[in-house]
């Protein structure tokens, strides 16, 4: 049986804008999960440089922390079994182009940058990455 575990969800600028945060939030929980945690933020650039750290060296660095501090996003944590993987494959692959049929890059991602969510990847990363957005009084 998966362990239980937390992840960090982030719903990207033009997805909070297009009105689908609700609907992406909504297909996570579908999935069993429980919703721990949620706000609506800005990121800044000191939370954008530090949640994507290990990109720092990416060609795409500067234009991803440009791009995630754009405008407004929705943080949220989910809760359960398996939970950061089941949580990425809903996902789908990085590049929308690419991200299997009926999955929420698929469906509302514009290109590999505006990907539509951010999903941790491991629950050490995830562990990490919570502690960023939300304080622990913050988790249900
Ligand atoms: P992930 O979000 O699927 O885990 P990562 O490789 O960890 O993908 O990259 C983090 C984020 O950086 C992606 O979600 C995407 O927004 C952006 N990104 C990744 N690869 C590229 C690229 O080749 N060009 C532009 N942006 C990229
Ligand atoms: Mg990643």
């Amino acid at each position: 049986m998966a362990a239980m575990e937390r992840s960090l969800v982030l719903v990207k600028p033009d997805a909070v804008r297009d009105g689908h945060s609700d609907e992406i939030i909504g297909r996570l929980e579908g999935l069993g999960l429980k919703k721990v945690a949620l706000k609506t933020l800005r990121m800044d650039r000191a939370l954008a440089e530090k949640h994507y750290a290990i990109h720092r060296e990416k060609p795409f660095f500067g234009e991803l922390v440009a791009y995630m501090t754009s405008a407004p996003i929705v943080a949220a944590v989910f809760e359960g079994e398996g939970a950061v993987a089941r949580i990425r494959q809903e996902m789908g692959a990085t590049d929308p182009s690419k991200a299997d049929t009926g999955t929420i890059r698929a469906d509302f991602g514009r290109d590999v940058t505006r990907n539509a969510v951010h999903g941790s990847d491991a629950v050490e990363t995830a562990a990490k990455e919570i502690r960023l957005f939300f304080a622990e009084e913050e988790i249900a």
